[in-house]
């Protein structure tokens, strides 16, 4: 059996019920097996493939919180410490009633990859709780935030671990973790991205999750002889990712027509309303059907269905394993020309395949939405030298990054004779930086 199998099999049986974090480790692992073969001997005895597919550290705890009727609940927290061969652990924290370990290792260890990417010195990490925040009040959120904080802080610090948000972390959640941090510590420090703007946030980072995805899928598009001018865009979700995702699609000169929810979807042949998209999700917390029930262009439908809609790129913006291996058979009979991940994992494996195989150009998420976490460390960069950049700096510099990140994956896939599948290429470029320091600091 290939030392790449072997761990394969390993990691799986030795982590049982982890689901999603075998599906990135087969992923990943089965798709650098060409990079691998080249120093098998040294890596084998080296356990270079085991020691990245287990986390340095993994902090599971109790969050203890009282809710608006004084009954006290009770949630887990975890930090999964991943990798900081290449810099501090870096990555979002994730509330969801869905959260578990198997959830916050695959995207603990696809963080690690995509912050090689970006080029920039950040560590691979991941957290979060199955706390879920839906329907919650806003003292009820800030009891959670403050409890899960008190046991967090003494495993992160600027040049340790810096925490940021993902799925039901956003401004208003990173504001009371930085309150606590703070009030605990006495330390003023970049502990977290993702801040308000009047206490360390870097401009664009709101939007550079968005924003990056379409910088990312503009450069494959345009080394494939195609834009997005005058194209018709399909985006699921309907947070942080999607919204500005949608943004820039427009400024690109495409139409957006629709958006979901985990309850519906909207088709909005007008093209999706972005103000009033932001008014409903980020200011009133309002769902994609008030959404619909507002915009007269829109029709509403419970349930799944974005893919089916006729269009020529498809950008999955909401969670893992949304894209199924049906929806992958509608976006290449509905002649899309290209995918390109928000959402971390969004496609499954047998998908992914079927869409390359049908000559659908695919942007891998760990490519696709670096933007976020790319930001977050330019975040980290004006918090050291306590300054702050201009809206045009960070997003010149977010956009040369993304562009970056394309070449990489381009050149890699060349180098590999893998001519266009970006899966291969951001697993194998990202796996080399890695692997390299890894080398470089010994048995660690
Ligand atoms: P938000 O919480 O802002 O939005 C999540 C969106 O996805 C909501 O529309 C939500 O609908 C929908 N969604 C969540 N879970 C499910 C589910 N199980 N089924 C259907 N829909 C669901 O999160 P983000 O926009 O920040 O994150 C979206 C994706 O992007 C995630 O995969 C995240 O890991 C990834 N990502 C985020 C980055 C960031 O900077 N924020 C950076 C890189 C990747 P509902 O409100 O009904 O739950
Ligand atoms: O998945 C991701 O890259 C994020 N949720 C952003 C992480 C970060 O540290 O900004």
């Amino acid at each position: 059996m290939s030392y790449v199998n072997e761990v394969i099999e390993r990691i799986t049986k030795e982590n049982p019920g982890e689901d999603e974090f075998h599906q990135t480790l087969n992923e990943v692992y089965s798709s650098i097996e060409v990079a691998v073969e080249q120093n098998e001997a040294q890596y084998r005895k080296d356990a270079l493939l085991e020691r990245l597919a287990n986390p340095e550290r993994q902090i599971k705890f109790r969050v203890p919180w009282v809710d608006d009727e004084g009954q006290v609940q009770v949630n887990t927290g975890y930090r999964v410490q991943f990798n900081s061969a290449i810099g501090p652990y870096k990555g979002g924290l994730r509330f969801h009633p869905s959260v578990n370990i198997g959830i916050i290792k695959f995207l603990g260890f696809e963080q690690i990859f995509k912050n090689a990417l970006t080029g920039l010195p950040i560590g691979g990490g991941k957290g979060g709780s199955n706390f879920d925040p839906k329907g919650k009040s806003d003292r009820e959120i800030m009891s959670f935030c403050q409890s899960f904080m008190n046991e967090l802080y003494r495993h992160i610090g600027q040049d340790q671990d810096v925490p940021a948000g993902d799925i039901g972390v956003g401004g208003r959640e990173i504001g009371y973790l930085y309150g606590q941090y703070k009030r605990i510590t006495k330390q003023y420090e970049g502990v977290l991205t993702g801040k308000g703007l009047t206490f360390g946030g870097s401009l664009a980072r709101t939007e550079a999750t968005g924003y990056g995805l379409l910088y990312f899928a503009d450069e494959m598009l345009k080394a494939n002889n195609e834009t997005f001018e005058g194209k018709t865009v399909t985006v699921s979700g309907s947070g942080n990712v999607a919204i500005y995702a949608i943004e820039k699609a427009h400024q690109l000169g495409a139409k957006v027509v629709t958006a979901s929810d985990s309850t519906g979807w909207v088709y909005d042949p007008e093209g999706i309303d972005v103000a009033l998209l932001k008014d409903i999700k980020e200011v009133r917390r309002l769902r994609m059907s008030d959404y619909a029930a507002e915009r007269p262009s829109a029709e509403y439908h419970e349930g799944r269905g974005v893919w089916s809609v006729e269009a020529d790129i498809a950008l999955p913006c909401a969670t893992q394993n949304e894209v199924t291996i049906d929806d992958a058979k509608d976006i290449v009979s509905n002649n899309y020309i290209a995918l390109a991940e928000g959402a971390n994992m969004p496609t499954t494996l047998e998908a992914t395949k079927y869409l390359q195989d049908n000559g659908i150009l695919f942007g891998p998420a760990k490519a696709a939405n670096a933007g976020g976490v790319a930001v977050s460390a330019l975040e980290m960069s004006q918090n050291s030298e306590r300054l702050s950049w201009t809206f045009e700096e960070v997003d010149n510099k977010l956009h040369a990054i993304m562009q970056n990140i394309f070449k990489q994956l381009d050149e890699t896939s060349k180098k590999y004779e893998q001519d266009k599948d970006y899966v291969a290429g951001a697993n194998i470029a990202g796996f080399e930086k890695v692997v390299d320091a890894m080398q470089s600091q010994g048995i660690v």
